[in-house]
């Protein structure tokens, strides 16, 4: 039986971290076999270049050119050593960020044409895509409230741009989900960890049976 790819979207501090904890607790409750996983990451190679976006000095001053590269080269080894063969034996795969996180950072909020970032994606993927995106959207403004109180006031290279750039982002999203409602569900991220959660249960479990 194929399994069942579930990708988590939006802005920092929406809540996608805490929603896939919850879904894959459960999930497993109920009996599935679950991965969580999430990108940039979710294999050795992934995390190395996670470090290489995000917080090493070598990343500083990247090209969004090479930036593109990169979160594609992490999605090109996690789809086809990590996410494809789970699917393929049947489990069910969470994943925080996917090819929608690079349409809308690199494509929309970086501004690198919609043709060369649509290529590189398919490239990367090649047949494998979510049957279900969960867009959490939320203002910026509250996302990076969030994300200051939760950690040590320290802001990876991604997280220290200007909020137009969240802006667009937010935008970029709500376009794209617009674009395929059949695989976006959109929820506003500002309600109670508890309501997303049951709103976020009556989509999976549609899926599942
Ligand atoms: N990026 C890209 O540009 N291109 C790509 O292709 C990919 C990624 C794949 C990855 O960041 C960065 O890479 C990201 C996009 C870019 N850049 N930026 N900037 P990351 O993986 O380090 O982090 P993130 O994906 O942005 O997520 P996050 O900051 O960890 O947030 P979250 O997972 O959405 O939220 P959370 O950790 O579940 O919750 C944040 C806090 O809010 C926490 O204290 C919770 O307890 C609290 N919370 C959660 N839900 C609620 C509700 N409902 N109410 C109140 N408080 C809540």
């Amino acid at each position: 039986m194929a399994g069942l790819f579930i990708t988590f979207e939006g802005g920092e501090g929406c809540g996608k971290s805490t929603q896939i904890r919850l879904l894959s607790e459960r999930l497993q409750a109920e009996g599935h076999a679950v991965v969580q996983t999430r990108e940039p990451g979710g294999t050795p190679l992934g995390e190395a270049i996670r470090n290489l976006l995000q917080h090493d000095d070598a990343g500083k001053g990247m090209s969004p050119e090479a930036e593109l590269l990169l979160f594609t080269a992490s999605r090109a080894q996690h789809t086809r050593k990590r996410i494809q063969p789970a699917l393929d034996a049947g489990d069910v795969v969470l994943c925080d960020r996917f090819m929608d996180s690079t349409t809308v950072y690199q494509g929309v909020a970086r501004q690198i044409d919609n043709a060369s970032v649509a290529g590189i994606n398919q490239f990367a993927v090649g047949d494998t895509r979510p049957a279900l995106t969960i867009l959490i959207d939320l203002s910026p403004d509250v996302g990076m409230s969030r994300v200051r109180a939760r950690g040590n006031g320290e802001l990876d290279r991604m997280e220290q741009e200007a909020i137009e750039f969240f802006e667009a982002v937010r935008a970029g999203y709500l376009k794209l989900a617009a674009s395929e409602p059949e695989r976006f569900l959109v929820l506003d991220g500002s309600q109670s960890i508890e309501t997303l959660q049951a709103q976020i249960w009556v989509a999976v479990s549609q899926r599942l049976s």
